[in-house]
């Protein structure tokens, strides 16, 4: 099972990574972290306000996996191919994992 946030939503849904660990549920957590909440930025622009308080600077989700004592990998959303190995081989494992995805921030 693949569970797939943005920074920002990922920070709503901390407890149930916690659960997944302490259950050993094999749910892997992808994060597309592109440093703001893009979907209310564009929102903003589209409706001609001024966008305000969308890049709040995220958490440190290596960090943040360590102390989830959840398994961590990154690469860069410009590596598809590296992504692809790093889902395989954390699915390989049947435990839950953290890989996060650095995007660039382009409303
Ligand atoms: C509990 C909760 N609080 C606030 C919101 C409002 N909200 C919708 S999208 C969003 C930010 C999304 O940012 P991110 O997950 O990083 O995705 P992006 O749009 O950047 O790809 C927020 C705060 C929400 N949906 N749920």
């Amino acid at each position: 099972m693949i569970c797939i946030s943005g920074d920002g939503g990922a920070q709503f849904s901390l407890a149930e990574m916690l659960v997944a660990v302490q259950e050993s549920l094999p749910i892997l957590f992808v994060i597309w972290n592109s440093n703001g909440y893009q979907e209310i930025d564009s929102s903003m622009r589209a409706a001609k306000v001024p966008v305000v308080g969308c890049d709040p600077e995220p958490p440190d989700f290596e960090s943040l996996a360590k102390a989830f004592r959840l398994s961590f990998k990154r690469c860069p959303a410009s590596d598809p191919k590296t992504f692809a190995r790093l889902l395989q081989d954390a699915a390989k494992t049947k435990r839950p994992a953290l890989i996060e995805i650095e995007a660039p921030y382009c409303p």
